[in-house]
C-alpha cells in the first residue's frame, strides 16, 4: 500500500514548510497526511479508478496536494519533497518524535549546530550546548535528554544476536504446521540489520493438501480458509506470546515476551516470492524497484509483478528480479547503496559465506577472562573444521581480566607449544595460533613490549578506554598503535557497544589511509553486541583496498557460533572471500603473517 509512505511524505512536507515559515500550507499538508493514513482503500486503486478527481475527492486534499500524490503514483517520488529535504537533510520523523522538539527547535538545531539525528541530538545535549542556543536554556536541555531516553525506551529495537535464534524457532515452529507450505522470516531480520524492530514471518498454504486438511476437520464448505486459520490460531497462541494485536486469516501481529513483536502474512503460493521481495525491504530498495517497474510499464506490489492484469511474476523472488532485469539481490544489501544499479550491469560482488571461513582470530580463555580452556577452545574449534585459532587473551593494563604481563604471555606460549604438540599427535588439523588482544593506551603506546609482541603468530591491538577523546586526539592514537610493526589487527576499531555505547570519534578517512599505507588488518567483529566495524565503514574500508579479518571474540565455547554475525556484518559491507584474512588456509596465513607488514596488502 502507497497510503503510508504517501502520507509520510505529506507530513515531513508539513513539517519542512513549517521549518521555513510558510503561512496555511503546513496545516493543509497535515491535514491531508491524516486524511490519507485513514483511508481503508489503497489510494493507487483510488486513483487508477477515477483519476486525479477521485484523489482531489479525499477529504482535505486539494488541487496541489493531488497533483504531487499524482506525482508519487507515477514516478514513485515528489520533486519538491526532495528538493526540501535537500534544503534541510535532518532525520524529521525520529526528531519530532522526540517530546517538547518542534520543527522550529529542529531548524535552530540544525542551523546553529548541524544537528541530524537523534545521536546529534543527545550529544549537543549533554555537552550542554542546547542550553546556550537563543530561547532554549537548561530546562528545555533536560527535557531533551530525557525525551531522547524514553524514545529509545519505547523504541527498542533488538540485537540480532537475540532476534535470529528466536525467529528461526518460531519459523521452525509454523513449518510444522500441517498444510503450510512454504515459511519465511523477511523484513530487516532477513537483511540481518544489527538491530531488529520486529519480526516478520511469511506462510503460504499448500493448496493441494488443504481440502484433505479441511474435510480432516470435518468440513471442507470452507475451502482453503481452514488452514489460514489453524496458522493464526497457532501463531497467536504461541507460548512466548504476551499479547495480540491482531489476528486474522491474512495478518496476525502478537508481542512476544521477550517484548519483540512478530507479525505473520499468509499469502498465496503465486505471491510468495514477491511477498518476500516486498516485506523483505529495505523500504528504500523497494522504493527504488517500483520506479523501475513504473518505467518499464509494470506494476509491483506484494502480489506479484503485473503488466495490465497479467501477473508476470510472483511466485518466485529471483524471477521478480529478474523480469526487471535486475540479478537477485542478497538480502543483506538491499538499502538502495547500489545494490539495483550493480545488479542491473550484473556486477554484484559474490559475497563472502560461511564456509570461507578457515579459523577464528579472537579467542579468550581462561587464562583471562574466559570461561573455557585453551584446550576446549581449540576442541570446539575442530569440530567446526576450523584448521586454526588464534588465542588472544587480554594484557597488563586490563588488570580485571588478569591481563598478562610479558611474563605471563611466554608461559601462555609455552603452553599452546604444548596443546598444540599434542593435537599433532592425535592427527588433528587445527593449529594454536598464539596471539594476544593488547591494549591501545591513550596516547597510542602499547602495554606489551616489542620484544614479546614479536614472539607471537598474531597480535591484535585494541582500545579500552578513553573513548571521548577528541576526533584529531583518537585518530592520531589509533594511528599511532597501527604503526608499531607488530600490530597485525587492529580489534573492534570503534569500541561501540550497540545501543550503549557509541563509538569512538574518528577521522576514519585518516584511519583507513593510515590502515593500508601499514598494512594493517582491521577487525569485523562478530559479536552481536559489537559488530565493529560497521557496514558502511567495511565498505569505504574495502574500497580503499584496506583487508580485513573475522573474529568472534568468545569468551566461551558456545561464542565460537558468533561466526555467522560477523559473516552478517561482512556481506553487509559488500565483503568478499579475498577480503578476509582468515578465509586463507593455515599454511597461507602463516606465511601472510609472517611477511613484513607493510608488504601484505
Ligand atoms: P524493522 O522491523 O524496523 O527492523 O525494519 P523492517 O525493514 O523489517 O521494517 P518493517 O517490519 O516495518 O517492514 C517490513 C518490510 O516491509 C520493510 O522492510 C519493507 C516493507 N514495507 C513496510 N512498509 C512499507 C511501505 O510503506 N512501503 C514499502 N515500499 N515497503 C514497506
Ligand atoms: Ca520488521
Ligand atoms: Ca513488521
Ligand atoms: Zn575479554
Amino acid at each position: 500500500m502507497e497510503n503510508r509512505e504517501i502520507a509520510k511524505i505529506l507530513y515531513e512536507t508539513a513539517l519542512f514548510l513549517e521549518m521555513k515559515e510558510v503561512a496555511f500550507k503546513p496545516r493543509a499538508y497535515e491535514k491531508a497526511g491524516q486524511s490519507v493514513e485513514a483511508l481503508k482503500e489503497n489510494i493507487a486503486d483510488i486513483y487508477k479508478k477515477g483519476g486525479i478527481e477521485a484523489i482531489e475527492n479525499i477529504p482535505a486534499v486539494g488541487k496541489g496536494i493531488a497533483e504531487r500524490i499524482e506525482e508519487y503514483l507515477k514516478t514513485g517520488r515528489v520533486k519538491d519533497y526532495e528538493k526540501l529535504k535537500k534544503q534541510i537533510p535532518v532525520d524529521l520523523e525520529r526528531l519530532s518524535a522526540i517530546e517538547g522538539v518542534g520543527p522550529k527547535l529542529i531548524k535552530l538545531f540544525y542551523q546553529k549546530l548541524k544537528i541530524k539525528n537523534i545521536d546529534g541530538l543527545e550529544k549537543a545535549a549533554k555537552a550542554g550546548k542546547i542550553a546556550k542556543l537563543p530561547r532554549c536554556g537548561e530546562r528545555l536541555e533536560a527535557k531533551i535528554i530525557k525525551g531522547i531516553e524514553f524514545y529509545r525506551r519505547s523504541h527498542a529495537r533488538f540485537l540480532l544476536g537475540a532476534a535470529l535464534p528466536l525467529a528461526q524457532e518460531i519459523e521452525g515452529r509454523l513449518k510444522k504446521i500441517k498444510g503450510a507450505a512454504r515459511v519465511a522470516c523477511a523484513g530487516s531480520l532477513r537483511r540481518r540489520q544489527e538491530t531488529i524492530g520486529d519480526l516478520d514471518f511469511l506462510v503460504t498454504i499448500d493448496e493441494s493438501k488443504k481440502s484433505s486438511f479441511a474435510s480432516a476437520k470435518g468440513g471442507s464448505a470452507s475451502g482453503g480458509k481452514a488452514t489460514k486459520d489453524v496458522v493464526a490460531d497457532f501463531f497467536v497462541s504461541m507460548p512466548e506470546v504476551v499479547h495480540i494485536f491482531a489476528k486474522g486469516q491474512t495478518k496476525s501481529k502478537v508481542q512476544l515476551k521477550n517484548g519483540i513483536k512478530a507479525d505473520v502474512r499468509v499469502v498465496s503460493e503465486n505471491s510468495f516470492g514477491a511477498a518476500l521481495q516486498y516485506f523483505t525491504g529495505s523500504k528504500d530498495h523497494n522504493i527504488k524497484l517500483r520506479t523501475i517497474a513504473v518505467r518499464k510499464g509494470y506494476k509491483l506490489n506484494e502480489y506479484g509483478l503485473f503488466r495490465g492484469k497479467k501477473q508476470i511474476a510472483g511466485e518466485d523472488e529471483k524471477k521478480v528480479y529478474e523480469k526487471l532485469g535486475l540479478d537477485w539481490i542478497p538480502p543483506e544489501i538491499r538499502n538502495n547503496g547500489g545494490e539495483i544499479e550493480a545488479a542491473q550491469k550484473h556486477r554484484l560482488p559474490k559475497l563472502i559465506e560461511l564456509k570461507d571461513i578457515k579459523g577464528d582470530l579472537q579467542v579468550h580463555s581462561n587464562w583471562t577472562d574466559g570461561s573455557s580452556t585453551i584446550e576446549e577452545m581449540a576442541k570446539a574449534a575442530q569440530k567446526m573444521n576450523y584448521q586454526y585459532i588464534a588465542i588472544t587473551d587480554h594484557t597488563r593494563d586490563l588488570a580485571m581480566t588478569g591481563g598478562s604481563d610479558e611474563k605471563k604471555l611466554f608461559k601462555q606460549m609455552k603452553a599452546i607449544d604444548e596443546i598444540n604438540h599434542k593435537l599433532e599427535d592425535s592427527g588433528s588439523k587445527l593449529k594454536i595460533l598464539k596471539g594476544a588482544e593488547v591494549n591501545i593506551r591513550k596516547d597510542g603506546a602499547l602495554d606489551i613490549k616489542d620484544e614479546v609482541l614479536e614472539k607471537l603468530d598474531i597480535v591484535g591491538a585494541a582500545i579500552h578506554s578513553a573513548f571521548n577523546l577528541p576526533r584529531k586526539e583518537q585518530t592520531k592514537r589509533l594511528i599511532k598503535a597501527m604503526e608499531n610493526p607488530h600490530v597485525d589487527v587492529v580489534f573492534h576499531p570503534s569500541g561501540r557497544l550497540i545501543g550503549k555505547r557509541e563509538g569512538v570519534d574518528l577521522d576514519w578517512d585518516m584511519f583507513f589511509e593510515a590502515a593500508g599505507r601499514t598494512g594493517t588488518i582491521l577487525e569485523i567483529n562478530s559479536s552481536p553486541s559489537r559488530l565493529d566495524l560497521n557496514d558502511e565503514n567495511i565498505r569505504r574500508a574495502k574500497n580503499m583496498g584496506i583487508r580485513f579479518s573475522i573474529g568472534t571474540d568468545a569468551h566461551s565455547i558456545s561464542e565460537l557460533s558468533y561466526n555467522i554475525y560477523g559473516i552478517f556484518q561482512s556481506r553487509r559491507g559488500w565483503v568478499e572471500k579475498k577480503d578476509i584474512i582468515n578465509t586463507m588456509s593455515l599454511g597461507d596465513i602463516l606465511a601472510f603473517l609472517k611477511k613484513p607488514k607493510n608488504r601484505r596488502f
